[in-house]
C-alpha cells in the first residue's frame, strides 16, 4: 500500500513537470506606439502575451499564413496569442503601421 502511494506521487510529478516544461510565455509591451521588442523567437506552442502600456487603442495582427486579429485592445489591458505553428510572423498594428514585431516560431 504504500509502495503505490510513492508511485502515484512519482507519477504525479511527471506529469507536472512535463506540463510547466511544454509552453512558455514571452511578454511583449506596446509603449509609445512601439514594441518594446522588434524580433522574439520562440517554440511552436507558446504564447505571446501583448501587453497595451499606451493611453491609446491598438490592434494587433498578422496576415498571411497563420494570420490572426486580436481586434480593438483597450489601454492598460493585456491579450495573448498562442503561436501553434511554426513560420514566421510579421506582427502589426491596424491602427499604427509603423509598429512592427518579427515573431519566428521553431
Ligand atoms: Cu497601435
Amino acid at each position: 500500500m504504500k509502495l503505490n502511494i510513492i508511485t502515484f506521487a512519482a507519477t504525479a510529478l511527471l506529469i507536472a513537470s512535463g506540463t510547466v516544461a511544454s509552453a512558455a510565455e514571452v511578454v511583449v509591451t506596446q509603449k509609445a506606439k512601439k514594441f518594446d521588442q522588434k524580433k522574439v523567437t520562440i517554440n511552436k506552442g507558446d504564447s505571446i502575451k501583448f501587453v497595451n502600456a499606451d493611453s491609446i487603442t491598438h490592434n494587433i495582427h498578422s496576415r498571411g499564413a497563420g494570420k490572426f486579429d486580436l481586434g480593438a485592445q483597450k489601454p492598460n489591458t493585456a491579450m495573448t496569442h498562442v503561436f501553434a505553428a511554426d513560420g514566421t510572423f510579421k506582427i502589426r498594428c491596424a491602427i499604427h503601421p509603423k509598429m512592427k514585431l518579427k515573431v519566428t516560431v521553431k
